[in-house]
C-alpha cells in the first residue's frame, strides 16, 4: 500500500492520542471485525482507543473478543458524545461518507480530530485527513492488516486481533468466494491463522447459529421469491407482518438476498424488507458479473455500495416500491443479459 499513508498514520500514532473508531450504521462482520482488529492493535500500542457503533450489531458477532467493550451510541449517547468531543484522532472504518453513521453524523462533522478513513466502497467523500480507500480490496479487515503490515508491526498480531480480521474477511467475501477475493486475500488469511485465528470456530459462531424462527422466516422469504426470467432477476419481499410472525430479530435476514443468485441464469437478486418503525423499505441488491448494483442503487434507491453488493431504501409502500423496481428493469435489459 501507499507509503505516504503509512507514514501519515505512523506520525499520528507516534504520540499518545485519544482515539475513537467508528464503523457504519447497522454494522456487519467486516465493520465489527475491522474496528476490533484496529482496536486490539492500538491497545497493544498503549493508545487510548474506544469503538463507538452508531447502533447495535447482530448477536452472531457478539462472541468476538473485545466486543463487550464497544460503546453503542443509541444506548449510551452521553458516553459516546464525550468520547467524540475529546478525541484527537477518529478512524472511520468500512464506510466513506458521513451519511452512513446516522445520528453520529453531526457529532463527527463538528469534531476537530484528525480523521483517518480506511474503506473499500466506491466514490469516497473527502472528509478525512488520511484516506486509505481502495475499491479493489475484499474487505476493510484486509486493509487493516495492510496497515499493520505497512507499519512493520506484524509481530504484534495477537490471536484476538487475528480472529477479528479473519471474521470480517470471511463475512465480506462470502467465505472467500466473491470475486473480490484475491490470492493476496488468501495469503492474509493464512497469516491470520498462523497468528492464532481459530478459523473453524469463526465459521461455526457466525454461520451455525440459526434459530428455528430464523429458518422459518427464510422459508417464508424463499416462498415469496419472484423470478423474472426475462431480466435474469429474482427478488424477495418480506413485510413487517411476516417479520413479526416469525419473531424477527436484528440480523435474521442477513444473507437472504444471496439465495436468488444461486438460481441458474440469475444475475441480479434483490430483497425488499419493510420497516414500519422507520417508515421505509430496506433494500439489498446483489449481482453476478458486470451489472453494477452500486450504480442501480445510487440512481434509483438512495443507496450504493459495491459493483456486486449494494444497499438502498425506499420511502413508499412495499407494493409501490416493487412496481417502481419492475418498471426500471426494461431499461437495463441489455446489461442484465450480458
Ligand atoms: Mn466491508
Amino acid at each position: 500500500m501507499n507509503l505516504e499513508i503509512i507514514k501519515a498514520i505512523k506520525g499520528l500514532l507516534d504520540i499518545p492520542q485519544k482515539i475513537v473508531i467508528i464503523p457504519h450504521k447497522n454494522p456487519d462482520g467486516d465493520a465489527i471485525g475491522s474496528t476490533l482488529g484496529l482496536w486490539h492493535f492500538l491497545k497493544g500500542k498503549d493508545q487510548d482507543a474506544t469503538i463507538i457503533v452508531p447502533n447495535d450489531f447482530p448477536k452472531f458477532l457478539k462472541w468476538m473478543p473485545g466486543s463487550e467493550e464497544i460503546v453503542n451510541f443509541e444506548k449510551d449517547p452521553s458516553v459516546a458524545k464525550s468520547l467524540i468531543n475529546n478525541a484527537s484522532v477518529i478512524f472511520t472504518l468500512d464506510f466513506n461518507h458521513l451519511g452512513r453513521i446516522g445520528q453520529l453524523q453531526p457529532l463527527l462533522e463538528s469534531s476537530s480530530a484528525a480523521f483517518v478513513m480506511i474503506d473499500h466502497h466506491q466514490e469516497p467523500d473527502d472528509y478525512a485527513k488520511i484516506m486509505y480507500s481502495d475499491v479493489g480490496m475484499s474487505s476493510t479487515c484486509e486493509m487493516v492488516f495492510n496497515v499493520i503490515e505497512g507499519l512493520g508491526e506484524l509481530e504484534s498480531i495477537t490471536p484476538d486481533l487475528a480472529i477479528s480480521l479473519y471474521t470480517g474477511i470471511m463475512t465480506d467475501t462470502g467465505s472467500f468466494k466473491y470475486s473480490s477475493t484475491t490470492s493476496r486475500t488468501h495469503l492474509v488469511v493464512a497469516k491470520l491463522i498462523e497468528k492464532g485465528a481459530k478459523n473453524t470456530e469463526a465459521h461455526n459462531k457466525v454461520y451455525d447459529t440459526n434459530t428455528p424462527s430464523r429458518l422459518h422466516l427464510l422459508g417464508c422469504a424463499l416462498k415469496n421469491m419472484v423470478i423474472l426470467e426475462e431480466y435474469h432477476t429474482a427478488f424477495i419481499t418480506l413485510s413487517q407482518d411476516e417479520l413479526d410472525t416469525y419473531n424477527y430479530k436484528k440480523g435474521d435476514t442477513e444473507g437472504f438476498v444471496n439465495y436468488g443468485l444461486t438460481l441458474e441464469g440469475i444475475v441480479f437478486a434483490v430483497i425488499f424488507i419493510e420497516n414500519r418503525e422507520e417508515g421505509i423499505i430496506k433494500i439489498s441488491f446483489r449481482s453476478e458479473g458486470d451489472f453494477s448494483v452500486n450504480e442501480f442503487a445510487r440512481a434509483h434507491f438512495n443507496g450504493g455500495g459495491h459493483t456486486n453488493a449494494a444497499g438502498g431504501r425506499s420511502d413508499v409502500s412495499i407494493e409501490e416500491t416493487i412496481s417502481l423496481f419492475k418498471s426500471l428493469l426494461p431499461q437495463y435489459k441489455d446489461d442484465l443479459n450480458a
